[in-house]
C-alpha cells in the first residue's frame, strides 16, 4: 500500500503498515521515549482501548501508572463501510500537517501532537480527558458554556491565518499546493455532500417509508439542485482558507470549561463558509433531534434555546473575531493596509470588510443547508438523529431539518442575520409537518 502522491506523504503506508490492534500497539509505542515518559512504568503495565467510533480510523486510547495518550491510525478503506472501499493511508499525514497548522494558529484548542508515523500512517497524541464528543453530549443536554466563543476562535484564527489575509502568498501558494493532493477524501465530501443526496445512489439511504416522499422531491427539484452545485462549484475552485473540512459536531471533544477540535483529516483549501456551515448544521441538527430527545421529565424546550443561542453566538463572535484580526492586519499579500491608510481609504476597507463579512455569512448559511441534508438523506448519518428509535418520530424531526436545509439553500443570498437563521429553526420546529 505505498502512496505515491507528493514529498511529504509519499511513504504513508509503507510496506510494513500494518493495522495495529490491542496489543501491537505496545510495540508500536514502547519505543518512543516520549510516549513511554508519558505513559510511566514499563509497557508491560499499560493498559490499551480500542474506542474509534468514526467513519474511517482506528483510534487506541492507551494508559499507564503516570498517564495517557491516544493513537490514532489510518485504515486502508472505509471502516464504516469495510474493505470494498479503499481509502489511500497518506490521509494520516494531512491530518497530521493540518494539525500542525492548527497548533500555529489555536495551540489551545487542538490535541498536543507528539509523533507521527509514516510508515504506519498514525498519529500519536494528547488523551482528552475527561472530554467527550460534543454530539454525545448534545444528544444528553448538556450545555456547555463556551463552546460558541472556542469554536469562533478556532475558525476565526485559522481562516484567517491560512487565507490571503493571513499568509504571505508564496507560503499560502505551497501550503495550498500541498493540501490540494488531498483528493480522495475530498472527492468524498464532493460526492456525498453535493451530489449523492440529489440523485439516487446506492450509497444513500434515509428513514423509509417516512422520507421517501420528501428524497424524491429533492432528487427533482431543480432550483435546490442548482443550489447544491453552485455550493459545490465552490468548494472544487475558491481555495479561500486551510478548511479542517469535516467540522461537525464529532470532530469536537468537550467538557464545560474546555474545548478541542480533532480529525482534519479532510483538510483542504477551499470556501472559508465550508467549515462554518459545517458547524453551524451540526447545530441545527442536534437542535431539530431534540424533540426525539425528550422526555416527560424533561421536553427538552430550554436546551434547544441554549442551542440556538450557541448558534447566534458563534456567528457573532467568529464575525468579531475574524474583523478585529484583519482590523490589526495580517502576514497577507491581500489588501495591503498601505494602500488604504488615509481618512477615505481607512472608510472605504472597513465598508469592504462588513461586505466581505455579509458574503462569508451567505456562503456558511448554503453550506450549513448542504450539510444537513446529506446527514439524512446520504450514506453518513448522525447520532443525534439516528439515536431516535422510533422512526415516526425520527422522521418528524428529520423532516423539520430538511424543510430548513432547502430554505438555507436557495434562500442563501436573501438571509442577512443569523437572527433570521434563529428565526426560521424556531417557525419550522411549530409548523405541523405532513
Ligand atoms: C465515507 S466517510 C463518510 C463521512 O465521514 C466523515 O466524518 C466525513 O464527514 C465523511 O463525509
Ligand atoms: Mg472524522
Amino acid at each position: 500500500m505505498v502512496q505515491e502522491r507528493i514529498a511529504g506523504s509519499r511513504f504513508v503506508g509503507g510496506v510494513d503498515y500494518k493495522a495495529l490492534n490491542e496489543h501491537s500497539v505496545i510495540d508500536f509505542l514502547s519505543p518512543l521515549e516520549n510516549a513511554s515518559k508519558l505513559l510511566g512504568g514499563t509497557p508491560t503495565t499499560w493498559t490499551v482501548r480500542e474506542v474509534g467510533d468514526g467513519n474511517l480510523n482506528l483510534v487506541f486510547i492507551v494508559k499507564g501508572n503516570k498517564g495517557g495518550l491516544v493513537v490514532k491510525q489510518a485504515l486502508p478503506y472505509v471502516r464504516m463501510v469495510g474493505e470494498s472501499w479503499p481509502l489511500p493511508l497518506d490521509r494520516a499525514y494531512f491530518e497530521h500537517e493540518a494539525l500542525k497548522v492548527q497548533t500555529l494558529a489555536a495551540p489551545h484548542l487542538v490535541p498536543k501532537l507528539y509523533h507521527f508515523d509514516t510508515m504506519q500512517a498514525a498519529t500519536v497524541m494528547e488523551l482528552l480527558e475527561p472530554h467527550i464528543i460534543l454530539r454525545k453530549g448534545l444528544i444528553k443536554g448538556i450545555r456547555y458554556p463556551k463552546l460558541a466563543a472556542d469554536i469562533a476562535d478556532f475558525c476565526a484564527l485559522n481562516l484567517f491565518n491560512t487565507s490571503d489575509l493571513g499568509s504571505p502568498a508564496a507560503e499560502k501558494r505551497e501550503r495550498q499546493a500541498r493540501f490540494s493532493h488531498n483528493i480522495t477524501l475530498s472527492k468524498i465530501t464532493e460526492d456525498l455532500v453535493f451530489t449523492d443526496p440529489y440523485r439516487l445512489s446506492d450509497m444513500n439511504r434515509w428513514t423509509t417509508p417516512q422520507l421517501d416522499k420528501i428524497a424524491a422531491a429533492f432528487r427533482n427539484d431543480a432550483p435546490l439542485k442548482l443550489a447544491a452545485q453552485e455550493l459545490k462549484w465552490m468548494f472544487l475552485s475558491r481555495g479561500e482558507a486551510l478548511l479542517h473540512g469535516d467540522l461537525h459536531t464529532g470532530s469536537i471533544m468537550a467538557t464545560e470549561s474546555n474545548t478541542r477540535v480533532i480529525d482534519p483529516e479532510f483538510a483542504v483549501y477551499g470556501p472559508m463558509g465550508f467549515d462554518l456551515g459545517a458547524f453551524m448544521a451540526n447545530l441545527l441538527l442536534a437542535f431539530f433531534a431534540q424533540e426525539g430527545h425528550a422526555t416527560k421529565e424533561d421536553n427538552r424546550e430550554t436546551y434547544r434555546t441554549w442551542i440556538l443561542d450557541t448558534l447566534e453566538s458563534f456567528w457573532t463572535l467568529f464575525e468579531e473575531k475574524f474583523l478585529s484580526l484583519w482590523s490589526k492586519g495580517g502576514k497577507g499579500d491581500a489588501f495591503l493596509p498601505t494602500l488604504f491608510n488615509d481618512d477615505t481609504g481607512e472608510v472605504a476597507l472597513e465598508a469592504y470588510r462588513h461586505m466581505t463579512m455579509a458574503r462569508l455569512f451567505q456562503d456558511a448559511i448554503g453550506f450549513t443547508g448542504a450539510k444537513m441534508a446529506r446527514r439524512i438523506l446520504g450514506l453518513a448519518h448522525v447520532e443525534d438523529l439516528e439515536s431516535i428509535a422510533d422512526p415516526d418520530r425520527r422522521a418528524l424531526c428529520e423532516k423539520r431539518a430538511l424543510t430548513m436545509a432547502r430554505a438555507l439553500m436557495v434562500g442563501r443570498t436573501s438571509l442577512s442575520t443569523i437572527g433570521d437563521i434563529r428565526d426560521m429553526a424556531e417557525t419550522i420546529a411549530k409548523e405541523p409537518v405532513a
